[in-house]
């Protein structure tokens, strides 16, 4: 696993951007940077082998290099499926494509893959028994996130179920403040130093935008969800159960 150093070295005020460099480093880097990444995937693969149904599809929506998507993989244990994992990204997609080959190779998987490179927000959901966003939705601008949200439960068949892990913000100030510091000395726990959680942190102004989880559930509900539950929280990030 490449090391991430782009923060050690880079000091000019460029927004954070998907691209080479970053799709280069992006294992080590959502590992040392995410609190409960790892819980996350793990816990996809144990949803998909509960909530996947035969002849339906999957969508993994901001795939990255497709880690969500291996987990669902690893989970779907017949066939008879299809996991559609998408990303606008092509330093993304590229890579991607070339993991789930690799995964073909080394175990022969039964469920096919297409890694598509496309904007979710007109990406057509259809026939979906299960849609992963994980830490996705943070990326999109605020007004295109209940017509996306709308449109993947249109999409999804009843009792069809919806991973969102996204990072928030506390609407208590002074909590707010505390998580964020705990989340800093992950960081620096992780190797990354002061400087670099600074630089990173001013990168991601305005390109994250962290909501509250409250604003997440209604959203959910608005756009159809009938069930909703915070399965996972790690100070700033949480993880959402959501079914249809
Ligand atoms: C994982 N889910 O490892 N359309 C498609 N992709 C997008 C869009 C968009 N409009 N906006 C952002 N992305 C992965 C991790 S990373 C999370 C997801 C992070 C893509 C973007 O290109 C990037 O690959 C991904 O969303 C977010 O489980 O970096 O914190």
């Amino acid at each position: 696993m490449t090391t991430d150093k782009i923060y050690d070295t880079r000091s000019d005020d460029q927004p954070f951007r998907f691209n080479e460099e970053v799709a280069k480093v992006f294992p080590d880097m959502l590992r040392r940077s995410i609190p409960g990444y790892e819980a996350t995937i793990e816990a996809i693969g144990s949803l998909a082998a509960r909530y996947v149904r035969p002849n339906t599809q999957c969508y993994d929506l901001g795939c990255s290099l497709g880690a969500a998507t291996l987990a669902m993989r690893q989970g779907i244990k017949q066939p008879g499926f299809r996991i559609l994992a998408i990303d606008t990204a092509r330093a993304m997609t590229e890579r991607c494509k070339k993991i789930m080959a690799e995964d073909d190779r080394q175990f022969g998987r039964p469920t096919p893959v297409d890694v598509i490179e496309a904007d979710i927000r007109d990406t057509r959901i259809d026939n979906a028994s299960m849609v992963v966003l994980n830490y996705t939705l943070q990326f999109l601008a605020m007004d295109d996130r209940d017509a996306l949200l709308h449109r993947v439960c249109d999409g999804m068949l009843d009792g069809g179920l919806l991973v969102l892990s996204e990072k928030v913000v506390d609407e208590n100030t002074e909590m707010e403040k505390l998580l964020v510091d705990l989340h800093h000395e992950h960081k620096r726990r992780n190797r990354y130093s002061a400087l670099e959680v600074a630089r990173k942190r001013a990168a991601l102004d305005n390109v994250l935008i962290p909501e509250t989880v409250a604003a997440h559930r209604k959203r959910l509900a608005d756009a159809g969800f009938g069930h909703t539950a915070v399965w996972l929280r790690y100070f700033n990030f949480v993880s959402i159960i959501a079914i249809k």
